[in-house]
């Protein structure tokens, strides 16, 4: 059996592989990460390994909320993980930013312990939308099943917000409030978003608290950007291959990767100016770009190609149609949404980000991006229908994603196969309920009040998405341009 990655095989590995630039072994924690998967491992911990060659105490503990994976593959590697970029040529850096990973119910207490160490100054997260137990309005979720158990039993935190706010507590009774909270999520103004959860969290159980947090704690807003398909058994025996030793758990990405800060900091935090990172006062036009451009035709990129029969965001784009459909969605309804004025050329973004999807070397699965349609779709997509009928124009195009959405789900459910999305029971449910009637089933997803919030009063949306919904059933692939009107 070939050896694996860890402290002794380090020295060993072929020149060509990066290393940390830095002793592991003299540096400690700054940082508690929530939700270490690979996104995170991909994009804010390689910086932090990087940064860390400037100095710093900034290892970081990684805390999953639930699986103990992570935990258990980098046990036995020193906590040590590869990096494979797949570009033209692929490259390996491995990044040693991490000092241990823990899971919320089996070392609660050392969770706890790593949040209130005086040397740890940054909390972040990862935890995707669904994590943050939002309500369709922007404000915590206080019917959400964790956050009622949390505000019953905030010692025993299940959800991310009651983690924190205990943690925060902590802080508070120990006058340490030299620390931030970052929020690396795709949801539009997600540091203002994580602190108006934290607050409510908090001015339930404790207002002095809410008060305490609002005045010393900074929560920035980032926007976050690298291509990070999930890990599989062609990178695990890629990477074996390029290291000369066994990885359990690598990780691959494209060679792209953005990461833009606003600069709002309660505490000390890495040197990631030097490494790449972007910091201003202002993200929102980052983030709004971002999320429309990139995550909104991801996502239409995912529906519309599933129902074609393409299986990557490559295949997907490399289909004429479709790549001229999601250029005049980009022309006519999502860059004139977005206002960046003296930021950025939107033209020029957008095309960069379709070259990307034109990367052949990465295969990122269209059912990885079809996720959680229920959390996405509302900052991907709705946000941008909204501003769109602001203009007073009709965001036509953008009901196409929905449409392919809802035959998502009807396909998932009569093939009876799993729709990983937390309102999975109410979509499945309402699918068996109007089985072989898209309308009726079309209609009653748009009704729900947690995904489309006022949009489901809006008639003209309605109609138009239940008009594509007929259409697109009958898509193939040498109708599409038609139907797509592309
Ligand atoms: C993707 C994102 O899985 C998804 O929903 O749209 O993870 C996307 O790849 C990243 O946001 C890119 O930065």
């Amino acid at each position: 059996m070939t050896a694996s990655l860890n402290n002794t095989t380090l020295a060993t590995l072929p020149a060509e592989v990066k290393k940390p630039d830095y002793d592991r072994v003299e540096r400690s924690r700054g940082i508690v990460h929530i939700g270490p998967g690979a996104f995170h491992r991909a994009h804010q911990a390689v910086y932090t390994d990087m940064a860390m060659a400037y100095g710093g105490n900034w290892l970081i503990t990684g805390v999953s909320m639930r699986s103990a994976t992570l935990k258990q593959k980098l046990a036995g590697q020193d906590n040590l993980y590869s990096l494979v970029v797949l570009d033209n040529e692929p490259y390996v850096q491995v990044i040693g930013a991490f000092d241990s990973v823990l899971v919320l119910n089996e070392d609660r207490e050392a969770i706890m312990a790593a949040l209130t160490d005086a040397n740890t100054h940054i909390i972040s997260l990862t935890i995707t939308e669904k994590g943050y137990c939002l309500a369709s309005n922007g404000e915590l979720d206080t019917s959400h099943a964790d956050i009622m158990h949390d505000l019953s039993n905030p010692d025993e935190p299940v959800s991310a917000v009651g983690l924190i706010v205990s943690a925060l507590k902590h802080r508070f009774e120990q006058q340490q409030a030299d620390i931030t909270v970052i929020s690396c999520d795709n949801l539009a103004d997600n540091g203002k978003k994580l602190a108006k959860a934290v607050l409510q969290f908090a001015e339930k159980i404790q207002p002095e608290l809410a008060q305490w947090i609002e005045k010393n704690i900074a929560f920035p807003c980032t926007m976050v950007d690298s291509i990070t398909p999930a890990t599989d058994e062609a990178l695990i025996s890629l990477a074996a291959d390029k290291l000369g030793v066994e990885d359990a758990w690598p990780i691959q990405r494209e060679g792209f990767t953005q990461w833009v800060v606003e600069d709002k900091f309660s505490g000390p935090r890495p040197a990631w100016e030097k490494v790449g990172v972007t910091f201003t006062d202002d993200v929102a036009a980052f983030e709004n770009a971002k999320l429309r451009i990139l995550n909104g035709t991801h996502s239409t990129l995912a529906y519309t190609g599933i129902l074609l029969g393409k299986e990557t965001v490559y295949e997907a784009i490399s289909d004429t149609a479709l790549e001229a459909f999601i250029r005049r969605l980009l022309s006519d309804e999502i860059i004139p949404s977005i206002n960046a004025e003296g930021v950025m050329d939107l033209p020029a973004y957008a095309e960069d980000i379709l070259n990307r999807y034109k990367n052949r070397h990465i295969r990122h699965l269209l059912a990885q991006i079809a996720w959680d349609g229920s959390q996405k779709l509302p900052f991907r997509v709705l946000n941008t229908v909204r501003d769109n009928l602001k203009l007073g124009q009709q965001a036509k195009l953008l009901c196409v994603p929905i449409a392919a959405w809802i035959l998502f789900i009807a396909k998932r459910a009569s093939d009876q196969e799993e729709l990983v999305d937390p309102l999975a029971e109410t979509l499945i449910g309402l699918a068996n309920q109007h089985q072989g009637d898209l309308a009726a089933l079309g209609a009653a997803v748009l009704n729900l009040p947690q995904v489309f919030a006022e949009l489901t009063a809006n008639t003209w949306f309605k109609d138009t998405v239940l008009e594509y919904v007929k259409v697109l059933s009958s898509i193939n692939g040498s109708n599409a341009a038609d139907v797509l009107g592309a």
